[in-house]
């Protein structure tokens, strides 16, 4: 579960620590004057358009003190910080549209925004934009236990949509560390993969249907039920991945698959990153059907764990270590399947060292070690976060090289992440923001991972701070459609501007 920032500096001892690192909200700087953005020719709100906003959501859907704004301005990271005066929070899909309508009229800029748990600046605002936030859009709308359909507004938080559903035998098809305070609209949004992609897949197969509002209020109702609906385009995949900058998702209809009977995870100690590889191939070939999962961490990760998560090691220390999760319905035969996949790889001397957990504490446990990182990172230092897609054969490689570059300027070059979707999330831990060491990271790291025909954000999407890279990854043409899209859905571009779109 994602913790508060307070709960996570107490978990690491905070008092003992030196906090310089870890910034309030008033010490990040202001997105646009570090990033000198030019600010749209949008209006500015005035008294009046608060008196509309009132009038469509009660006194109670419209925060203006400035205290209770500041967090709708500033990311989980803190590394970019808006200047909002005014946070919405409808709770239906007419409020929406209703607010948005007006928005368009005046063009008034609007940042849709769910649990604030992005990782690359969408989220929050860059100047003065309204932020639409959609924390009372909470409703389960129906569940279909025999065919596994939940609908449910956007706000839910997918922790406690997992929860739900757990009581009826079913789950959500992805899990995130962020699962505590994300909400679902905001991980169709970023088309958020995570940790069990491997096994069911990307959220573009399992999201059925999507009700959005477009910028000048239109209500498009795509919020089909059926797996199957091949009635022309599938408008609803514009939304996935959109990051709220062709409409905000108000409602949407996502596949539940049964909940597996019977976990284990498996946590091993590897000398290479060659044999992380193998663990990896091994794992598809002995334990196929019942694989859930597949993740990596180096060494320096779990340094970081142990140091700020107070999480010891598992197991001996190792240069590398893979996670690896079965999930099926027979407790004997999954174990059976495990068992003969660690006694093959302890005996091809492919793994060093290795625990396994097969009831629900421990698995908890060992998956802490991977989830918690990027929490660790934060109180490590200022963190320069990279999430690249590349080819096995050169994956690691990029931690390498980046590692080498840095190594005078940085405290720490990470390399941890998605193995089995070949998802690599390369972190590297100054000790200030230091123009010098972006500089040698950026934009190598991108021309590095287009040159491997690799993609320069795998998972977290391009928010702000990725939309000027997308030609790395994206050709001219594509992003000349993508442009006339946003035009025809958003004529003012007065959804999440400066996002996304270079
Ligand atoms: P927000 O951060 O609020 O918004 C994200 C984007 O979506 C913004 O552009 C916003 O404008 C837009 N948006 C939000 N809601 C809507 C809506 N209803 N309609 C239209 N647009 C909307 N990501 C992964 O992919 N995989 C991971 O494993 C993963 N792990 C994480 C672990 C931690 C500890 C943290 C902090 C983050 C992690 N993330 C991960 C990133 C993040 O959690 C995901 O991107 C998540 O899907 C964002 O959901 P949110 O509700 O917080 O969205
Ligand atoms: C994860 O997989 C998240 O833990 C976060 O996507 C990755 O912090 C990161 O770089
Ligand atoms: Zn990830």
């Amino acid at each position: 579960m994602l913790r508060s920032l307070a709960q996570s500096l107490r978990c690491a001892g905070w008092r003992q620590l030196s906090l310089s690192h870890v910034r309030r909200v008033s010490e990040v700087p202001l997105t646009a004057e570090h990033y000198n953005v030019t600010r749209g020719d949008y209006a500015k709100v005035s008294e009046l358009d608060l008196q509309e906003f009132t009038s469509i959501l009660g006194s109670e859907g419209v925060i203006t003190d400035p205290h209770d704004v500041g967090p709708y301005n500033v990311d989980w990271l803190r590394i970019v910080r808006g200047q909002s005066s005014v946070v919405l929070r409808p709770r239906t899909t007419g409020q929406v549209s209703k607010i948005l309508s007006h928005c368009n009229q005046r063009r008034l800029a609007v940042v849709p925004q769910g649990g604030n748990t992005g990782l690359v600046g969408g989220s929050n605002p860059v100047f003065d934009e309204i932020v639409l936030s959609t924390s009372l859009m909470n409703q389960v709308i129906s569940l279909d236990e025999t065919a596994g359909i939940l609908v449910c507004q956007s706000g839910c938080v997918l922790e406690q949509l997992d929860g739900m559903l757990a009581e009826k035998g079913l789950m959500m098809p992805l899990d995130l560390g962020a699962k505590g305070s994300c909400q679902i609209g905001g991980n169709v949004s970023t088309n958020a993969g995570g940790l069990r992609l491997l096994r069911y897949g990307s959220l573009r197969g399992n999201v059925l249907g999507v009700e959005a509002v477009l910028a000048d209020g239109t209500v498009m109702d795509c919020l089909s039920t059926m797996r199957k609906d091949n009635t022309g385009y599938d408008l609803k995949q514009l939304f996935v991945g959109g990051e709220g900058t062709l409409g905000v998702i108000t409602a949407l209809s996502i596949l539940t698959p049964p909940k597996p009977r019977s976990v284990n995870v498996a946590y091993m100690g590897c000398n290479d990153f060659e044999q992380v590889k193998r663990v990896y191939t091994t794992a598809k070939r002995m334990l196929g059907e019942v694989l859930s999962a597949v993740e990596f961490l180096d060494s320096h990760c779990q340094r970081v764990v142990e140091q700020y998560c107070h999480l010891p090691n598992p197991i001996s220390p190792s240069p590398f270590y893979a996670l690896v999760e079965t999930s099926g319905s027979n407790d004997e035969h999954d174990k059976e399947k495990l068992n003969s996949f660690l006694e093959y790889i302890m005996d091809e001397g492919i793994i060093q060292d290795g625990t396994v957990a097969t009831d629900l504490t421990k698995v908890k446990g060992l998956w802490e070690q991977r989830e918690r990182i990027a929490e660790a990172l934060l109180l490590d230092g200022v963190v320069y976060k990279y999430d690249v897609s590349l080819p096995l054969s050169v994956y690691y490689n990029l931690v390498e090289i980046i590692r080498e570059r840095v190594k005078d300027v940085a405290r720490c070059t990470v390399g941890y992440g998605h193995v089995g979707d070949g998802n690599l999330h390369l972190n590297v831990v100054g000790d200030t923001h230091s123009t010098d060491l972006l500089n040698l990271i950026e934009p190598f790291l991108f021309d590095w991972t287009a040159s491997h025909k690799g993609s320069i954000s795998a998972e977290h999407g391009l928010g702000f701070k990725k939309a000027q890279y997308i030609y790395h990854s994206k050709s001219s043409i594509a992003v000349d459609f993508m442009k006339n899209i946003k035009k025809l859905f958003d004529s003012n571009n007065i959804l999440n501007p400066y996002k996304t779109l270079p």
